[in-house]
Order: structure tokens, then sequence, then C-alpha cells
């Protein structure tokens, strides 16, 4: 649906700082019948992505990676529908991005994709401590927890996150997910009972339809 030349014209207008001009491709898609999750996924991460492949090489500086982001921050809360239907006995959904972990986009991505799907979300945000996690996980009973990961270094703090948590509270499922989940890493949860790492929006509405019976 969001063609490869659509998407490269969004690059160079992230990468230029033209918030207007990114605005009006995303507005352009979801008028074309593009659903959020693409512009998420299509739009939002990959050219993200791309523009964190182009700060590695030096080709772009620190400085257009922070406006870059901060241009998808804006964008995101726009294309957030304000008007959510009534959550009265919706289920219950805690994200929060793990301890020491700066990236926040795609915790906030994981929390919007549940309020669209349906879920009562609280999204916690970037490096959230494991005792304020365990509090509010304590006190919402959430039926789902989530937790985001993009550096390869946060993923021993994952381990330990969602034994502790587990330890806390023995029955919410929890899943885990990010960039710092490259292939391979998909063992490191197997001794954890209902830890499920899943890896695309996609992925994550079928496990919540399965919680969901
Ligand atoms: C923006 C950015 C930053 C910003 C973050 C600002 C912010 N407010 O979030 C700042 C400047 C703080 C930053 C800092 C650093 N960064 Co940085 N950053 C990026 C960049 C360019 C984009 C990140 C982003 O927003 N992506 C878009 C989001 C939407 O994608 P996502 O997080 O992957 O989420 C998607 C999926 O993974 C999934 N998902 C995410 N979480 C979950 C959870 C669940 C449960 C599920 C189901 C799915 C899911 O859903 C999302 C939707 O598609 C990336 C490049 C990249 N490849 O991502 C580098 C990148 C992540 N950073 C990197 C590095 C190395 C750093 C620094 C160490 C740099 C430094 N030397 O200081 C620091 C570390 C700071 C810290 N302690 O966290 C590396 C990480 C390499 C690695 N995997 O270990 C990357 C990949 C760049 C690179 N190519 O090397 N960074």
């Amino acid at each position: 649906m969001i063609s490869e030349s659509i998407h490269e014209a969004y690059v160079s207008h992230l990468v230029a700082g033209q918030y207007d001009a990114c605005r009006d491709v995303v507005e352009g898609v979801l008028a074309g019948g593009a659903t959020l999750r693409e512009v998420y996924e299509r739009l939002f991460t990959s050219s993200l992505y791309e523009v964190g492949e182009r700060w590695t090489a030096g080709r772009v500086t620190v400085a257009v990676e922070h406006r870059a982001t901060a241009i998808t921050e804006r964008l995101l809360a726009l294309v957030f529908p304000r008007a959510l239907s009534s959550r009265d006995g919706a289920p219950r959904a805690v994200v929060a991005c793990v301890v020491d972990e700066f990236h926040q986009l795609g915790g906030r991505i994981v929390a919007d994709s549940l309020e669209l799907l349906g879920w009562d979300t609280e999204f916690l945000g970037a490096g959230t401590p494991l005792a304020r996690l365990v509090e509010v996980v304590a006190e919402r009973e959430p039926s789902l927890v989530a937790l985001s990961a993009s550096l390869r270094t946060s993923l021993p703090n994952v381990i330990s996150e969602v034994t502790e948590l587990r330890a806390a509270a023995p029955a919410v499922p929890i899943v885990v997910g990010g960039h710092a989940f490259e292939p391979g890493t998909e063992g490191l949860f197997a001794g954890l009972r209902g830890v499920h790492h899943v890896r695309s929006l996609d992925d994550l509405e079928v496990f919540v339809r399965g919680l969901e019976g």
C-alpha cells in the first residue's frame, strides 16, 4: 500500500527536517486507505532505521537524528485517534521500555497499537525503573505486560526484569520486543514461563487476540 517511492520521499523530507512535508505524506497515504499499522511500520519505523544507518555511517549528524525523532513524535500524536471509544471492560496492558533504555518510540507505538486493538493501555515511557514497573503491575493488575528494548546491551536487563516481574506477578503474560532482538535471540526466554518474544505489530495482534480468547 505504501510504495517505495512514497517511502523514499518521506525519508528525504524527514532528513531535511520538513515536518509539513512529512505530515502531507502521512495524510496522503491515510486518505489513500493505508492503515495506521502500515504508517507505523512502513513510514515511522523504517525511516528512523534509515536515519540510524546514516547516523552510524556518519552521513547525518546527531542533530538530524534528534530532529527526525521529534518530528516522528509529533506525527505519532497527530495520527493517533483522539476520540477513543469507552474503555469499560477493556483488558488492561502496561507497556514500558526497560531500564537505561532511552529509545521510547517503539514502546509508544506498541502502546498505541494495543489501544487501537481495544486495550486500555498505560505507557510508562523510556528507561522505566523496575521498581516502578512492579508497582504499576501490582496496582493495575493488567492482562498483559509489554517490554521494549532497542539496544543489544539491554538484553541482560530484559532477562532480569522479566525474571523479577514473573516472581512479583506469577500469572501475567509478558511480551518482549524491539530492535534489540536480532535473529538468534529467540532462545533467551525459553526457561521463563509466560514470556514471549513478539517480532512485529501483526504478530502482537495475533498474540493478544489469543489472550482475548
Ligand atoms: C532515535 C534514536 C536514538 C535517540 C532516542 C530518542 C527517543 N526519544 O526515543 C537517542 C539519541 C536518545 C539515542 C541514543 C542512543 N542510541 Co539510538 N537510535 C535511534 C534510532 C535512529 C531510531 C530509534 C527509533 O525510534 N526507531 C523507530 C522505532 C519505532 O523502532 P523500534 O524501536 O524498533 O520499534 C518497532 C519494533 O521494533 C517494534 N517494537 C519495539 N518494541 C517492542 C516491544 C514489543 C513487546 C513488541 C511486540 C514490538 C516492539 O515495534 C515498533 C514498530 O515497528 C535508532 C536506529 C534504529 N534502527 O532504530 C538508533 C539505535 C537504536 N541507537 C543505537 C545506539 C548504539 C545508541 C546509543 C548507545 C548511542 C550512543 N553512543 O550514545 C545511545 C543509547 C542511549 C540509551 N541508553 O538508550 C543503535 C543500537 C544498536 C543495538 N541494537 O545495540 C541504533 C540501532 C543505531 C545504529 N544503527 O547503530 N538513539
